[in-house]
């Protein structure tokens, strides 16, 4: 409405928001300039009928007089811009019959440390840049978990445990085995004992 960002330069004030720069209808430019927060950078728009109004820039005591006759400045295109390059106060008045007295006069102060807001939001992008470091930390973190594999290193009793049991099968079989053994020697014994008693 009043207010068009630039984001790379200053914003961009209309002087009295949709009024425009008019005598007509008390607009209270003072209050309109004091509800604003301008910045060095920052342009301010009039926009008229140059048929029956101007913008002269005018020293302090000229705006509280009304008096036109030694401007800095002035404008008559009806639709003027006018950009702030250091703070103080810039005094704006029409200097048509009447129109300042009526009402037609605004004072804009640009405080004098007053950056442009865009020059602060280059340097945090440089600030995003050592953000990579954060994600090197996370290697680090990787380091940390292959340590809990080797902490699955006690693993060993398990395997230990699967060792017992093939042994214990092992002696088992082998007990199985030199029972039968022992059987079947046993009966060949017999038999040669019986065919020994047959042979006697
Ligand atoms: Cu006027």
């Amino acid at each position: 409405m009043m207010a068009v960002c630039g984001l790379s330069e200053g914003a961009v004030f209309k002087v009295g928001d949709s009024a425009g720069w008019t005598h007509i209808g008390h607009v209270d430019y003072k209050t309109w300039a004091a509800t604003k927060n301008f910045h060095v950078g920052d342009t301010f728009f009039f926009q008229y009928n140059n048929q029956f109004h101007n913008v002269v820039r005018v020293t302090h005591k000229n705006f509280n007089a009304c008096n036109a006759t030694a401007p800095y400045a002035t404008l008559t295109s009806g639709n003027d811009s006018f950009t702030v390059k250091r703070g103080g106060h810039f005094y704006f008045i029409c200097s048509f019959p009447g129109h300042c007295e009526a009402g037609q006069r605004v004072d804009i102060r640009v405080p004098r440390n007053s950056p442009l807001t865009p020059i602060p939001v280059p340097s945090p992008s440089p600030n995003l840049l050592p953000s990579p470091t954060p994600s090197l930390s996370p290697s680090p973190s990787l380091s940390p978990s292959p340590s809990p594999s080797a902490s699955d290193v006690p693993a060993p009793p398990h395997n230990g445990a699967s060792y017992h049991v093939p042994s214990c099968k092992l002696w088992l079989m082998s007990m199985v085995i030199l029972a039968f053994c022992a059987y079947r020697f046993r009966l060949l014994g017999m038999f040669c004992f019986s065919d020994q008693l047959r042979i006697f």
